[in-house]
């Protein structure tokens, strides 16, 4: 028979093994890409990124490895037309906070979707590009 003593302990392990098999679920869906002379790191807050909103943090290092601040940073997603679905064309405008520029990006459907993130500096337009799949 469980003792009320075990039946905490068995509560207590399972309520600590929950939290670490939650915190490694909700890992943050990762994309390291350049753009022009930038290494670019996008972290999207749904893995996999889901239709609704996904809350992106994107961080820009130039190529000395410091973190590029002055920047103007945008998002491009869009859908290519598909049967019964015309082209589908997104924009946000990323806003700063510390080190990170964040975005919201409102994702409409499931399946893939291209994503450009555009950098804008000292006149200059640089891009990095890459795809998911929401579901
Ligand atoms: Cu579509």
């Amino acid at each position: 028979m469980i003792g009320v003593n075990n039946m905490k302990k068995i509560t207590v392990f399972t309520m600590v093994f929950l939290l670490i098999a939650g915190i490694a679920y909700a890992k943050d869906y990762e994309v390291i890409k350049k753009a022009g002379q930038y290494d670019v790191e996008v972290k999207i807050d749904k893995n996999p990124p889901v239709v609704g909103d996904n809350n992106i943090s994107i961080e820009i290092k130039d190529a000395s490895g410091k973190y590029v601040t002055d920047a103007k940073v945008k998002l491009d997603y869009s859908m290519p037309a598909m049967p019964g679905m015309p082209a589908m064309n997104y924009k946000a405008d990323a806003t700063m906070s510390g080190d990170t520029y964040k975005a919201v990006m409102n994702l409409s459907m499931a399946g893939s979707w291209n994503i450009a993130v555009k950098i804008v500096r000292a006149g200059k337009t640089s891009s990095a590009k890459f795809s998911i799949d929401a579901r």
